[in-house]
């Protein structure tokens, strides 16, 4: 079996939980995996995962300036024995870490060859060290997916492009793409729209776009299908960029298009804070709009820095924030399929190897407390029992009636006419819950 001749992280071990009060920076002080957590572990309700794009592939360059990052195992060419050695990389880091999961693109892995035919060749190649490191360690795949976006074929777009032709060569990257998760035991699959979105609506057609790009899906969830592949499908809303705006801009403009296109039964949502961001919301929202419609599916765990308006991608440190992914997440079911995909890279600043721990162990640590403090708030009821109490009304007889379809516009006029006005309304009690909420948070 194909193994690293030395080590890439000589001087760090297993990651360990040594609880809150350690001071080593390399151990965690919250994530657990074995503790249990309303009847689950902390492994199985978090199912973390790290990505290969930013983890392994990314240099740390920026508009302004070139890579920063040292990466001593990277021989810095494009070759496939670069990429193999890569992956021998990227599992002793996994397992150090001790997260179950991760999630690539296929160029991420896999350089792109002169053809197609190359391309495919080279990527079996790395996958065929995929799959041995998957067995020797138990990580597993969260999620596949293609990259649509990065190289020039695809300015306009893949399944949105104007050029037929960039649509079925993106049908066969997909297609390969699938087999590959396939064979990988991938439990999802995500479509995030690289480029299908416009510029400018002078040169577009957006009525035919959207139709292409449903029929795109269609087309993978056929495909799916015949090659045996029951994983989980996922689309991850942004709002913009690379465009100027992307068709699936958020989690209601992603459900209205599944719902017009008849895709609800296939794809789930897998949503990320700094989109949700970018598109003007916060992450409880979008996690809100999701889990009522039955529709969420993963999370991509980052954040955007409040300042800046890009997508900066960094690590999740905010307890809040992690709270409140978590009772989202709690509140719709938990992560089945799904997971806590560290989507983040570490800053341009902190180009050290060492770096990607310090990065994934914070995530992971702050994940793991908003998860203790959102079963916390559960366990407790208050919360639950303020906003219940919001709408007792609706508990009560015609509050009960309107919703079993009892009441038409006569009936509630007549009502309310002999009634003259409402009796009155209650509190929204904002301050208290916001005081209760870090109540909980300081605890
Ligand atoms: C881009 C982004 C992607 C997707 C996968 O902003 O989030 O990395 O998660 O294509
Ligand atoms: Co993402």
């Amino acid at each position: 079996m194909a193994a690293f001749p030395e080590a890439a992280f000589p001087e760090i071990g297993k990651i360990r939980y040594e609880g809150p009060d350690s001071r080593n920076p390399l151990a965690f002080r919250h994530y657990d995996e074995n503790q249990l957590v309303e009847g689950k572990t902390m492994r199985d309700h978090l199912r973390f995962s790290v990505v290969y794009w930013h983890t392994f592939r990314n240099p740390l360059s920026d508009p302004f300036g070139a890579g920063t990052a040292l990466r001593p195992w990277d021989d810095g060419t494009d070759s496939v024995e670069n990429a193999k050695k890569r992956v021998l990389v990227a599992f002793e880091f996994m397992e150090k870490l001790g997260v179950p999961f991760y999630a690539f693109h296929d160029r991420d892995v896999a350089p792109e060859g002169a053809t197609l035919t190359e391309t495919n060749r080279n990527l079996d190649a790395v996958v065929e060290v995929l799959l041995q490191q998957q067995q020797r360690t138990g990580i597993g795949l969260l999620w596949g997916t293609a990259n649509l976006f990065s190289h020039p074929r695809y300015m306009h777009g893949a399944a949105t492009s104007p050029n037929a032709e960039v649509f079925a060569h993106a049908a066969a990257q997909v297609k390969k793409a699938l087999e590959v998760t396939h064979q990988l035991g991938g439990q999802g699959y995500t479509f995030w729209g690289g480029r299908e979105g416009y510029q400018n609506l002078w040169n577009t057609d957006m009525g035919r776009e959207l139709s292409h790009l449903a029929r795109f899906l269609h087309m993978a969830v056929d495909y799916a299908r015949q090659i045996g592949f029951s994983g989980q499908f996922y689309i991850e809303p942004k709002p913009k960029e690379p465009t100027k705006h992307q068709y699936d801009s958020d989690a209601a403009a992603c459900l209205n298009f599944l719902r017009q296109y008849d895709l609800t039964d296939h794809l789930k949502l897998n949503l990320e804070t700094n989109h949700a961001t970018l598109a003007g919301h916060t992450m409880q929202h979008e996690l809100e709009v999701a889990g009522s419609s039955a529709a969420l599916g993963s999370i991509d765990a980052n954040t955007g820095d409040m300042l800046l308006g890009w997508d900066t991608d960094q690590f999740p440190t905010d307890i809040y924030l992690t709270t409140t992914c978590m009772l989202g997440i709690l509140k719709y079911g938990g992560l089945t399929t799904g997971g806590v995909n560290f989507d983040a890279k570490v800053r341009r600043e902190s180009f050290e190897p060492v770096d990607l721990f310090y990065a994934h162990i914070g995530g992971m640590d702050a994940f793991a407390q908003g998860l203790k403090i959102a079963a916390a708030i559960r366990a407790d009821g208050r919360l639950d029992a303020l906003r219940q109490q919001r709408y007792a009304s609706w508990d009560q007889e015609l509050g009960q009636q309107i919703e079993s379809d009892q009441h038409d516009f006569q009936s509630l006029e007549k009502l309310m006419l002999e009634k003259g006005d409402i009796t009155g309304n209650q509190s929204g009690r904002q301050e208290l819950i916001e005081n209760l909420i870090n109540s909980y948070l300081s605890e």
